[in-house]
């Protein structure tokens, strides 16, 4: 199986779609509530998807599509089911978009039967580009410069580590977990926290060893999909809160450098919820 034609194609489609937000950027920017307090969506988010989720109709009849606006697409029959999926995210980072912030990122990943192996992050403002295929090493392009391969941090204990996390726009609702009591289990044991906004941004900076791990819930599988890959093939470690497997499509990730990742596990399942 050949990815490279995927890869090529995705790193094309996210990098016009860059351009596209990069646009967008230069007049006033309005954005609409999503019905959940606080999730915002700009015609930028649209514009973005149609260029990607167009060009991949186009390129690849054939494979489904689960796109996080479903601009041109309806919800795939299967999302985890033995074919191929592209994930796309047209601007991850959307409340960053909003307030002028440059951590942003147009996201762009293909799994094969449920499981991601091609990851495209592209962050236009940050003239980033971060690339993975499996089996094929992790990637960054910085101004369209020539890619440098990304490793993982070699940081043994989160004492030492620069951890980044999130907080769901839907935390106010009854019985979510707002994720303080866990930044409490976490703040006192590591050297410090980060909270930048994009959920793919922050997988590409485990991928790029800035962060030593990472953990968010409630994400999508969009806000995941392409940054898992860089983080895998960057040497490191994703999992649900419990260790396992289901972070694609489940409620809860974790990523890190691999070393640190049972003690931060152990960290967040200590919190008192
Ligand atoms: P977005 O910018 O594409 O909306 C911020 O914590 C990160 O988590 C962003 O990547 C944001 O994605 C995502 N996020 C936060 N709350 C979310 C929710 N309830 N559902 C899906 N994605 C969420």
């Amino acid at each position: 199986m050949t990815l490279e034609r995927y890869l090529a194609t995705a790193q094309d489609l996210a990098l016009r779609a860059g351009a596209e937000l990069l646009r967008h950027r230069e007049a006033p920017i309005v954005s609409e509530s999503k019905g959940v307090p606080r999730e915002l969506v700009t015609a930028a988010d649209r514009a973005s998807e149609r260029i990607v989720v167009g060009g991949l109709q186009r390129a690849f009849p054939d494979h489904d599509i689960l796109a996080e606006e479903g601009v041109l697409t309806d919800e795939p029959a299967s999302r985890d089911g033995c074919e191929w999926l592209w994930i796309v995210d047209p601007l991850d980072g959307t409340t960053n978009f909003v307030h002028g912030l440059p951590y942003y990122a147009v996201a762009v990943a293909l799994a094969y039967c449920g499981a991601p192996v091609v990851g495209v992050v592209h962050a236009p403002a940050l003239k980033t580009t971060y690339f993975a295929s499996a089996g094929e090493g992790a990637y960054q392009c910085v101004g369209g410069g020539a890619p440098t391969r990304l490793h993982v941090s070699k940081t043994a204990a989160c004492a030492d580590a620069l951890i980044a996390t999130g907080f769901s726009y839907n935390r106010n609702e009854d019985g979510t977990d707002d994720n303080t009591e866990r930044v409490a289990a976490v703040l006192p044991r590591c050297r410090d926290l980060r909270r930048l906004g994009s959920a793919e941004l922050d997988l590409c900076l485990v991928a790029a060893g800035s962060f030593d791990a990472y953990w968010e819930r409630y994400l999508q599988p969009y806000d995941v999909a392409a940054g898992a890959v860089l983080v895998r093939e960057a040497g490191g470690a994703i999992t649900d809160y419990a260790g396992g497997d289901n972070w694609l499509f489940g409620d809860s990730v974790v990523a890190s450098n691999d070393r640190v990742h049972r003690e931060l596990l152990g960290l967040l399942a200590s919190a008192r919820r």
